[in-house]
């Protein structure tokens, strides 16, 4: 990957957004927050964000002309390194913009795909990690090629670049075929596991990244998973069966946090993972209510929900770290049943354990 998280020199960045009219600059402002915060978890540094209003990205350099030499002059002011742009970037876009500001140029998938990379832990999150870098990586490649025979034309371009270009991507095909098949065994023994779990009461949280998940999952299940103030810390699901304080039937899941612009080929090779989510009889929509945007991440999470066949799954509204803001009244457009809770504070635990029985008793009833 062209963006190394482990070497000694830090990327020093320019984040830049492209609003489609000056009322869009508000939420493009709160993406490049977001942006920063990932850079962050990169172990970047981020020395400027930068935004264009322009009703569409040029073709070539994503921004326009001008623009670019002003990055420039940016990156050279504050000793730059790197342009992160927070969309994704065409292969041709990419080259031209590192070709014009001679530095690396990353965009939000990338960035994403390589946080994801540093903390994939067990076997399958690694493997789907990296099946979601090569998918993204192929289309790419061909790009570097439309590249190429543009810059020499038809005769003599089919040179020693097409034959490199032809091995890499038939090496980077065999490689997805492999880690697609190794997936599927990992599918075969996840469909064991839940294949037991069948007449259990399951409950998964779920919402966006760093909302609080996995610290209201260990209160819930006085279990221990790594919470972090940082993205994407949980990349694997952790599952328990519950004993004490709930019925016997219940089964919780703690899961991958999500995330605006998530790319698609992280989604579809997390799939098996989130059909738990899918599969679940309840779940909990974590939300991180200090955060002012947390409507629109709702409204996110619900979105990725849906992708993955999850949309009509029952779900309550968790509103998390309410210790933060003691008077949070949610929104009521959202009709669902809520609760505001603080998982770090133990407040408001005990009623929505009660919900959680409630539901779960409900449920046996129905199936028993
Ligand atoms: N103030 C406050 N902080 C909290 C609360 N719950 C969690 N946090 C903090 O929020 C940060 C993220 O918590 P996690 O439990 O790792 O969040 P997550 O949703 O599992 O995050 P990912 O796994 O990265 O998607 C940590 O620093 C927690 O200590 C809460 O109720 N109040
Ligand atoms: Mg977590």
């Amino acid at each position: 990957m062209a963006f190394d998280l482990n070497k000694k020199e830090i990327e020093k960045a320019v984040l830049v957004g492209l609003a489609r009219s000056s009322q869009d600059k508000l939420e493009v402002e709160d993406s490049l927050d977001e942006l920063a915060e990932l850079a962050f978890s990169a172990n970047a540094k981020v020395i400027g964000k930068m935004i264009q209003v322009r009703n569409r990205p040029n073709p070539a350099l994503y921004v326009g002309t001008g623009f670019v030499e002003m990055i420039k002059e940016k990156l050279k002011a504050e000793d730059g390194n790197t342009v992160i742009f927070d969309d994704t970037l065409s292969p041709a876009q990419q080259r031209n913009l590192e070709k014009e500001l001679e530095c690396k140029v990353i965009d939000r998938p990338i960035l994403i795909l390589d946080i994801f990379a540093t903390r994939a832990r067990t076997a399958g999150s690694r493997l789907q990690v990296e099946l979601a870098q090569l998918e993204y990586t192929l289309p790419r490649l061909t790009g570097a090629w439309t590249h190429f025979s543009k810059q020499y034309g038809g005769i003599g371009a089919k040179g020693p670049g097409e034959t490199q270009l032809e091995i890499d991507r038939r090496q980077v095909r065999t490689k997805i075929t492999q880690l697609k098949n190794r997936l599927k065994k990992l599918d075969v023994q996840r469909a064991t596991q839940r294949k037991r779990r069948q007449n259990l009461y399951k409950v998964a949280l779920v919402g966006y990244t760093n909302a609080g998940k996995s610290t209201l999952f260990n209160v819930l299940t006085k279990a221990e998973v790594r919470v972090k103030n940082m993205l994407f810390t949980t990349l694997d699901s952790t599952t328990r069966v519950m004993s004490t304080g709930y019925p016997s039937v219940t089964v919780f899941s703690d899961t991958v946090g999500f995330i605006k612009k998530l790319p698609h080929q992280l989604v579809e090779s997390f799939k098996s993972t989130l059909e738990e989510v899918a599969l679940a009889d309840l779940l909990l929509h974590v939300v991180d209510c200090s955060e002012e945007n947390y409507a629109e991440r709702i409204s996110h999470t619900r979105e990725i929900l849906r992708e993955i066949g999850a949309d009509k799954v029952p779900y309550l509204l968790v509103y998390n770290k309410i210790d933060r803001v003691p008077d949070f009244v949610p929104n009521n457009e959202i009709s669902t049943k809520s609760f505001g809770v603080s998982a770090t504070k133990k407040i408001g635990i005990k009623q929505l354990q009660a919900e959680i029985i409630l539901q779960s008793d409900k449920f046996s009833t129905k199936n028993y």
